[in-house]
């Protein structure tokens, strides 16, 4: 009797010091993972994480515009959308970050005509207009690029790309494709367009 005894109580030791030591393990890998991925991040020369909390799903424009708007995917469909070539995305690094991108999207233009600026009179063309997005960054623009010269035609809020919504990068994105280098005024999770004038 008292040796079955001896024997559960050893059994029962040995099954609970082998499940620890089974967790221990697959904590310390968990651990070694962890440092690893810290050590190794996979590469991201801008340190932007696709993340949903990052997404806008509406676009504000507002400052010294007659018409503030507030605009969604929706209302960007129901202006005039342009297809555009395939665009590749090159940081001011050199490093093209995105190739191929087909994106859909609407004409900067446009949208600041449909908001109207407050134009005092026609020498009144001092403005600035900021793109922001929700992490902080921004892109900005001057009157002139947009209204007289041909980046007016190039600049558009974009809302797919490759026949698909834009998920991880916001809902809209600012491209400027005659940029020489894209990346700069890319701006994904795109929040506001502000318009300002300089003093
Ligand atoms: N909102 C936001 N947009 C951003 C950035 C950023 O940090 N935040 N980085 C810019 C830089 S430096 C580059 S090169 C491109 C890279 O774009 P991609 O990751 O979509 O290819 O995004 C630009 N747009
Ligand atoms: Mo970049």
């Amino acid at each position: 009797m008292k040796k079955v005894l001896f024997l559960i109580v050893a059994l029962v030791y040995i099954l609970t010091f082998s499940r620890c030591r089974n967790q221990k393990k697959s904590g310390e890998d968990l651990k070694n993972k962890d440092s690893s991925t810290l050590a190794t991040p996979s590469h991201n020369h801008t340190g932007i994480k696709d993340t949903v909390s990052m997404v806008s799903t509406t676009l504000s424009v507002s400052g010294d515009v007659n018409f503030p708007l507030v605009l969604t995917v929706d209302s960007l469909k129901k202006m005039k959308v342009v297809g555009l070539d395939s665009l590749n995305i090159v940081c001011q690094s050199g490093a093209t970050t995105s190739s191929s991108v087909k994106s859909r999207g609407v004409l900067l233009k446009d949208i600041l005509e449909k908001a109207s600026i407050k134009q005092v009179n026609h020498k009144d063309r001092n403005f600035y207009i900021v793109a922001r997005a929700t992490d902080g960054y921004k892109a900005t623009f001057s009157w002139g690029e947009i209204f007289n010269n041909p980046t007016g035609n190039n600049t558009y809020i974009t809302f797919e790309e490759n026949g698909q919504p834009i998920v991880t990068k916001g809902s809209m994105i600012l491209n400027c494709v005659n940029d020489i280098r894209t990346g700069p005024r890319h701006v994904i999770w795109l929040k506001s367009i502000e318009v300002k004038k300089v003093d």
